[in-house]
């Protein structure tokens, strides 16, 4: 079994390696040990040892420490011969991606620059039965209305969306979908200054959604629904985000389990990255999105929210999609989605402070503020 790394921390960090034999933690364990005599401006890294049965086959270990130290450690076992070379690239490359911030991701000559602050996506569900606006925006004129004040409000991008994917929706024909959308689409893209994402699973949706200007393909199956998606969203150069989902819409919250929501959330989204680059896409084109709400507790959404940061690992941008979902209504006893505005900003809050550079949401003149102010904390030197 290859051993498994994990991240999270902030300014000290801490890096989980997992499915270690015994023999390479008793050799981790002696190098660490030495290089704690070891020359350097920085002292060794703190080392905690866990889960560790001896005799009893895979182990773990955690490795903390600032960049600095860790990145010592990791040259220290790239010295060693003893040591798989794969491990310290793993772990150079997860102490990488987890402190990289400076995305830019370029949406057909509109750029999103997300290293420079937090980035809203507006949401149009054109729809009669969304969860939260299902009817409100199904006329052409109010949802064309409605984008444009989105806009002006400070929406970084417009997601189009014409099927609804609440917990227990039926899929939607392909020509009504698309009688919904393209004529949006269509006026959007050239008459905004900001890019027309299409909230779609089906590859020939996606396809005329692009040809009549959609920039972004955001397809919460991650991929996985149509199976010449990552073909689509290659051939056309546009940016896509990968989502996560545990089963369909229409059966994904019948009771979800998972033994451990983070990792495999993570490793759904990590298959679907390679899924895309395989058929050509960009990697500088893909954002990631752990799915609120999409085959998930309660539970499993607060520990993601809580765990976000872990995501960074994956070395792509996390975009979040926490709008008004029945998960803040449960925590705050609030039926009513549209009363779920101050639940969400606690969620967009905390979801940049853990890395999210992407909110996606209903409300957003008041979650732009909320972005902003978050920003300014966050960047503040401390
Ligand atoms: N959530 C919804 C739809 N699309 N896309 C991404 N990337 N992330 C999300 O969390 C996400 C999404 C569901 O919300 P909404 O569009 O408001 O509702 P409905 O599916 O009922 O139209």
């Amino acid at each position: 079994m290859e051993p498994v790394l994990r991240i999270s921390g902030r300014g000290a960090l801490a890096i989980t390696l997992n499915n270690l034999t015994s023999g390479q933690t008793a050799l981790l364990d002696s190098i660490v040990r030495s290089s704690d005599s070891g020359a350097g401006s920085d002292p060794a890294p703190f080392f905690f040892s866990s889960e560790h049965t001896p005799g009893k086959g895979p182990a773990a270990r955690v490795l903390t420490g600032n960049p600095g130290q860790l990145r010592r450690l990791f040259s220290l076992l790239a010295a060693d011969h003893r040591i798989p070379s794969s491990l310290s690239q793993k772990g150079y490359l997860l102490l990488d991606n987890y402190l990289r911030s400076d995305y830019k991701i370029d949406c057909r000559g509109k750029l999103l620059d997300l290293g420079r602050r937090t980035h809203i996506m507006g949401i149009l569900n054109v729809t009669p039965d969304s969860f939260s606006d299902g009817g409100r925006y199904a006329g052409a004129e109010r949802a064309l209305t409605h984008a444009r004040d989105m806009a002006a409000a400070g929406a970084d991008i417009i997601d189009i969306g014409g099927e609804s994917t609440r917990p227990g929706a039926a899929p939607l024909a392909e020509e009504e979908e698309l009688r919904r959308i393209i004529p949006l689409i269509e006026r959007l893209a050239s008459d905004l200054a900001v890019p027309i994402s299409v909230d779609t699973y089906k590859s020939s949706v996606a396809k005329k959604a692009i040809k009549a200007g959609a920039a972004i393909v955001n397809d919460i199956s991650g991929l996985r629904f149509s199976h010449d998606m990552a073909n689509v969203v290659a051939e056309s150069g546009v940016a896509v985000v990968i989502m996560h989902i545990k089963g369909t819409p229409r059966d994904m919250q019948q009771s979800p389990v998972y033994d451990d929501v983070v990792g495999e959330v993570m490793a759904y989204l990590e298959e679907g990255i390679e899924i895309a680059l395989k058929a050509g896409v960009d990697r500088e084109k893909i954002l990631i999105d752990p799915g609120i709400g999409f085959g998930k507790t309660l539970e499993h959404n607060l520990i993601i929210l809580n765990r976000l940061q872990e995501f960074r690992a994956l070395g792509r941008p996390v975009l979040l999609g926490p709008s008004r979902k029945k998960f803040i209504g449960t925590v705050l006893g609030v039926p009513v989605p549209e009363q779920r505005v101050d639940g969400t900003a606690a969620t967009v809050a905390l979801g940049i402070e853990r890395g999210a550079r992407v909110l996606r949401v209903h409300d957003v003149a008041r979650m732009v503020q909320v972005a902003k102010m978050t920003d300014a904390i966050v960047n503040s030197k401390f």
